[in-house]
């Protein structure tokens, strides 16, 4: 009877172990798929500009960057929001990439050519507060 008893434990033993062993896989790929989320890196910046082309020029420009996933500049706070990937790109590659397309970010000065190649719309006021919170 004891001995009946005692293989019943050890295959309870055996059964418990193979199931730590496949949760431990599990956890590994959740791991690796929270990280791939994580890098992506969220940075909001003030950018001037007047119109809805602005807004088109500015987010192209930003987006053309490699690594960039999303740009959404929001007309009333002179502001931009940038969603991208840290591996590929950094926050002031995107700064210049906005500036040569003519349009002032709160870290680099807009080119003065492309400045002036702008419809007359978008030729902003250069003095313009930015980054604004209202
Ligand atoms: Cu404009």
């Amino acid at each position: 009877m004891k001995k009946i008893i005692l293989s019943v434990s050890v295959i309870a033993a055996l059964g418990l172990s193979s199931c730590k062993n496949e949760t431990k896989k599990d956890s590994n790929t959740t791991n690796t798929e929270i990280s791939n989320e994580t890098a992506m890196t969220n940075v909001s910046f003030g950018v001037r500009g007047n119109c809805g082309m602005c807004k088109t020029t500015i987010e192209k420009a930003a987006n053309n960057v490699e690594g960039v996933a999303t740009a959404t500049w929001d007309v009333d706070k002179k502001k931009i929001e940038v969603s991208f990937d840290e591996a590929k790109t950094d926050a002031i590659v995107i700064h210049k990439a906005i500036a040569a397309s003519g349009y002032d970010t709160d870290k680099v000065k807009g080119d003065l050519d492309a400045y002036e190649g702008l419809p007359g719309c978008c030729k902003y006021d250069h003095s313009m507060e930015m980054n604004q919170s209202k």
